[in-house]
């Protein structure tokens, strides 16, 4: 399979459903709302699905009610394409869109998704964003301000503001083909340089709690149900707060415990060949050898002193 099957798929389309992974990150929301841009200038009607709403954060960058609930939609007879989702557990609720379907593409840079759909277009690249990008040229479109904003968003977050190691030439070579057709310098801003009191708050609040084991390889920072009751916070408000203990120069293991009312929500990261998403897959999680989490029952006190007895084996 390659991007011409999918041009085909999409020529072939009357009508086309775009999807969003549940959770619904920079990466997915930058590509599917690009990728809705070009289906417009190729003269297709495309309209975007996600199970979730999206997140506060990135309200300002995308034109306010286009992300759809998948119980308002109806893909029978269409053209459904999944962008960004590692497996079928990832369309959320949109997985009825699927089966709805006339024709199903599966886009993805996850290398361990298995495909999913009719059409499988499963690359190594830094971000959804960057096969989007490849899309773009392979069915002849012009970039316009909008779509250079959208894959923008998806490649930038996806390497971490072109610091993680997916970063590459091609990452970097498109984003500068693009970077005169939209303002980049505000787009950037909204992204990374900006953040709620409350998210400011909770980073105080969660930093000190820093406890440090093994000589300070192993950096934890904690939330308690009682902070969250206390700043009115939820999940979706302690996002990154992880990277702070990872941020330390000895820290070889970080990792954030926040009590959520699902259950204690665990975040790890590591540095170098230190594999903490073997860890996170023991209490039900995943993720990567660096960055991986998991959400689990049990108290907090307990459930600390578990998941250190394993990271101290690992430094
Ligand atoms: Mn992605």
């Amino acid at each position: 399979m390659d991007l011409n099957d999918v041009k085909m798929a999409i020529e072939r389309a009357k009508d086309i459903m775009l999807v969003a992974h549940i959770q619904p990150d920079g990466d997915t929301l930058g590509s599917c709302f690009a990728l809705w841009r070009i289906l417009e200038k190729m003269g297709k009607q495309a309209r975007i699905c996600c199970d979730g709403e999206m997140p506060d954060r990135y309200v300002p960058l995308f034109p306010a009610g286009v992300l759809e609930d998948p119980s308002s939609c109806d893909a029978a007879g269409t053209l459904v394409i999944a962008v960004d989702c590692a497996d079928a557990a990832r369309l959320g609720k949109c997985h009825k869109l699927f089966k709805q379907a006339a024709e199903t593409v599966n886009i993805d840079h996850h290398v361990t998704n298995e495909g999913f759909a009719h059409i499988n277009y499963i690359a190594e690249a830094s971000s959804g964003g960057e096969i989007i990008f490849e899309l773009m040229r392979v069915c002849g479109v012009e970039p316009d301000a909008d779509i250079a904003k959208y894959l923008y968003i998806a490649i930038s977050t996806d390497t971490g503001n072109f610091t993680y190691s997916n970063t590459g030439r091609k990452s970097l070579a498109y984003v500068s083909e693009l970077v005169e057709l939209f303002d980049l310098r505000a787009t950037a801003d909204i992204l990374f340089r900006r953040r709620s009191l409350l998210a400011t708050r909770l980073i105080g609040r969660a930093i000190s709690r820093l406890e440090l084991f093994s000589e300070g390889k192993i950096a934890s920072v904690t939330l308690l149900d009682s902070d969250m009751k206390e700043f009115g916070a939820t999940g979706a408000d302690c996002e990154n707060i992880v990277d702070y203990a990872r941020e330390i120069e000895e820290t070889q293991i970080a990792v954030f415990f926040s009590e959520l009312p699902t259950g204690v929500k665990i975040s790890f990261r590591s540095k170098g060949d230190i594999d903490v998403g073997a860890v996170a897959a023991a209490y039900g999680g995943g993720g990567h050898m660096n960055a991986a989490g998991c959400c689990t029952g049990g108290k907090l006190d307990e459930l600390k002193k578990d998941v250190l007895d394993k990271l101290v084996e690992l430094v």
